[in-house]
């Protein structure tokens, strides 16, 4: 006989599972107010995922549902990432020189020598209209976080180590954090409410070895207060730190998942594991080798239902594909 389509309702009766409720997913994660409307060729500035300090040139080469793949004017596509279309990484053309921030030019600029009302006019193309980007949550409430301003960070690169950190930028709620004397690529950008950033005295308190600057002379007898007037700089202020509450999704619950190995993907995915901030997540129907653990905050989950309401194929557990080849592969 023929199999039927499949579908969320009847596989998370089958699997006797739920799907994990909506509430726990924040805003960004959840079904959007809108619909995507950024088409193949718009160029805006935004985030190098790999070296988050940087704001580059971009062009959407595809656009999947809620979902778009940016490419680097001007490099391999080989480095093009998919971002959803309310991406806090992403801002329209002129949005750096705006917010004093500089931009790295497609490659074959020379610093200095790019200009986006020549560089348009010479690609033919469009930038693509503010009115498709998320509105910044305006007014900026004072946070009391600053520029410079030092702090205890967990590298997400190297999970284990908690150390000596400064924040480097800020747009709207969110900073940037640096290692101090380590390169940009450790760099990321989190929230204030963030449980990866503690304020300077962190690890003291908890028993928590502090990863110091390396080159930094004697690590053994580090002391903030010296570091602080060596450096010329400020503790972030304790106060400032806005610790967020664990999230509350459960093991056995159901979502859907970018896959991080082939990002053009979202698949049905379990969450079999769960620590206070991050979630476990299995592709069903895969080997538990693809399993991986994801911040609860990611932009990257979905709840159930995500896919066909954005109009984004969902991969079907392997084995459940329909023969029809709609969905699935
Ligand atoms: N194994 C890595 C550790 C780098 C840690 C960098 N953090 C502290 C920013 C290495 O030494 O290359």
């Amino acid at each position: 006989g023929k199999k039927k389509a499949w579908n969320w309702s009847s596989y998370l009766e089958e699997e006797q599972m739920p799907a994990a409720p909506q509430k726990l997913f924040r805003e960004y994660q959840s079904f959007p107010q809108g619909r995507n409307g950024f088409k193949v060729g718009m160029k805006l500035e935004g985030v190098d995922p790999e070296h988050p300090a940087r704001f580059c040139v971009l062009t959407v080469a595809e656009v999947q549902g809620y979902r778009m793949r940016l490419h680097f004017d001007g490099y391999p596509e080989c480095y093009d990432f998919w971002a959803n279309a309310d991406s806090s990484d992403i801002h329209p053309v002129g949005w750096c020189e705006k917010t004093s921030h500089k931009l790295l030019p497609p490659k074959g600029f020379k610093e200095g020598e790019f200009n986006w009302t020549s560089y348009l006019k010479n690609c033919k193309a469009q930038a693509a209209p503010k009115s498709l980007f998320k509105t910044p949550s305006s007014p900026v409430t004072p946070s009391g976080f600053r520029l410079g301003m030092k702090l205890e960070a967990v590298d997400k690169k190297n999970p284990s180590l908690v150390c000596v950190a400064t924040i480097t930028d800020m747009v709207e709620n969110r900073l940037l954090i640096h290692f101090d004397n380590w390169d940009e690529s450790y760099d990321y950008w989190c929230e204030t409410s963030s449980p990866y950033i503690r304020p300077v005295g962190y690890c003291q308190e908890t028993g928590t070895p502090l990863t110091t600057p390396p080159g930094h002379r004697d690590s053994k007898a580090f002391s903030w207060e010296k570091y602080l007037e060596e450096t010329n700089s400020q503790a972030a202020p304790a106060r400032a730190f806005k610790l967020r509450p664990p999230h509350g999704f459960q093991v056995n619950t159901k979502l859907e998942a970018v896959d991080r190995r082939n990002p053009i993907l979202i698949r049905v995915a379990t969450i079999i594991d769960k620590d206070s901030h991050r979630i476990k997540i299995h592709f069903d129907g895969w080997d538990h080798d693809y399993d991986f653990w994801v911040d609860a905050d990611s932009p990257d989950i979905h709840p159930v239902g995500w896919c066909d309401k954005t109009g984004h194929a969902l991969q079907v557990p392997r084995g459940a594909e329909d023969p029809e080849g709609a969905v699935g592969q």
